[in-house]
Order: C-alpha cells, then sequence, then structure tokens
C-alpha cells in the first residue's frame, strides 16, 4: 500500500493551495501537517527537512519535495497531467507560468496594508482582464478553446493547466465578481472541470480547500512572520 502525500504548510492557502487542488482534480487523497507556531517551523528545519528552509513541503514517494514549481511539475508527471509530449508540454508550462504570473500577486494580496490594498487589486484586475485571461481564452494568440473548439487548453484532455487555470478563475471571482462574465470559453471550461468528480469533491464544504478571507489567520500568519522576519506571505 502506497501512503499518502503529506504537506506540510500553515493551515492556509498560500502556496499549497495550487498543490491541493492538483492532487484533488488528480484523485490523490492527501493528509496535511500544519505549522501553527514558530517552533513547528523549526522543528521542520532542524531536523534537515527542508532544502532552503522554506515550505511549502510534500512527503511524497519517500521524498521530501521543496519548492513549489518542484512539487507540482512532479504531481502533474505522476499523474498524467503534463501532456504527450515535448510540444504539449512546453504549451502547458506557459499557461502554468501565466497563472503563477496573476497568483503570484492573488497570494500576496491579504497580507498588504490597507492602503495598499486598492492599487493591488486595480492591478490584479487589470492584467487579469487585459492580459492573461484573454490569452486562456484565445482572444489574443492561440488558444485550444478558441481555435479549435476543444474542451480542454491542451491535446483535447486534462492537464495541469486546465486545473490551475481554473483554481485562478474561482480566485480572480472572489477579488472581483465581474471579471469572469466576459470570457465565455473560460466559464465553460470552469464548469466542464468543476464537474468532474474528483474537483466537485473538492470545491464541496468541508474538503481540504481553504478559505480565501480568513482574517484570523492572515493576522496569525503576519504576526508569524514578523516574529521571524521573513517573508509575508
Ligand atoms: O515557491 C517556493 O516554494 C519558494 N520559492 C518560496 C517558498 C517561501 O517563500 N516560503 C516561505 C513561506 S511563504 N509562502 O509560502 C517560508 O517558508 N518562509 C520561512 C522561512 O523561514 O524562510
Amino acid at each position: 500500500m502506497t501512503s499518502k502525500p503529506i504537506l506540510h504548510y500553515f493551515n492556509s492557502r498560500g502556496r499549497m493551495e495550487s498543490v491541493r487542488w492538483l492532487l484533488a482534480a488528480a484523485g490523490v487523497e492527501f493528509e496535511e501537517k500544519y505549522i501553527k507556531t514558530l517552533k513547528d517551523l523549526k522543528r521542520l528545519k532542524n531536523d534537515g527537512n527542508l532544502m532552503f528552509q522554506q515550505v511549502p513541503m510534500v512527503e511524497i514517494d519517500g521524498m521530501k519535495l521543496v519548492q513549489t514549481r518542484a512539487i507540482l511539475n512532479y504531481i502533474a508527471s505522476k499523474y498524467n497531467l503534463y501532456g504527450k509530449d515535448m510540444k504539449e508540454r512546453a504549451l502547458i508550462d506557459m499557461y502554468t507560468e501565466g497563472t503563477y504570473d496573476l497568483n503570484d500577486m492573488i497570494i500576496r494580496y491579504p497580507f498588504l496594508p490597507p492602503g495598499e490594498k486598492n492599487v493591488s487589486l486595480a492591478q490584479i484586475t487589470r492584467k487579469a482582464r487585459k492580459c492573461y485571461l484573454p490569452a486562456f481564452e484565445g482572444i489574443s494568440g492561440g488558444s485550444a478553446l478558441k481555435d479549435h473548439g476543444q474542451d480542454y487548453l491542451v491535446g483535447n484532455r486534462l492537464s495541469r493547466a486546465d486545473v490551475h487555470v481554473v483554481e485562478l478563475l474561482y480566485h480572480m471571482e472572489e477579488l472581483n465578481d465581474s471579471i469572469v462574465g466576459s470570457f465565455p470559453r473560460l466559464q465553460a471550461l470552469r464548469t466542464r472541470v468543476s464537474d468532474l468528480p474528483t474537483v466537485k469533491k473538492f470545491l464541496q464544504p468541508g474538503s481540504q480547500r481553504k478559505p480565501f478571507k480568513d482574517e484570523k489567520y492572515v493576522e496569525e500568519l503576519k504576526s508569524f512572520f514578523y516574529e521571524t522576519g521573513q517573508d509575508r506571505t
């Protein structure tokens, strides 16, 4: 029997949420060990578990994987969500990197001082509307959804690109509920992916998906990182 992957992170979205989404979409059950105190983080570090002294960290197949991109690459390869050849993979990588660009801004948003939030939200919205969502939709540049009327972004079958884009659509909509409405193919993609049994389960209340605006955790994490003097996201 293979054991479930174990996710080491805070009880919040941050950089781990895409890992949760990808595992859930692949139909993989996972466990989570939450870092609740500075002592928990120190213990992980002192035990030599974190190559760069940072989380996310995922125990999987006898490895302790760090670096979010490396973790996602491994999961996508293992569960066949990474295209059938190098060209599909390159396309999937382009979509994926596009989602990271926006996601990096979204992850930081809850931690910004109140005075900076409006500016950041305007910037996220503008970039999403003018650049990233049009690209995924196929308005700027090629997209399988537009050019070939296909069901998924690459190779007409589910890949990590679809999972990352759909996760992003949900997160974007929480920030600005009018934005996704102008992109009909992306809405259709979201419905298609959300209807997959694995994803449907993950979208149900009580799943391991983490809520967006949990002020309590934002405050906890803020004080945590002020204490360590590290990155606040
Ligand atoms: O993508 C990655 O996993 C890394 N390039 C960055 C990971 C990172 O910055 N981790 C921070 C937590 S913030 N967000 O997840 C971290 O572990 N800080 C603690 C520390 O002592 O550095």
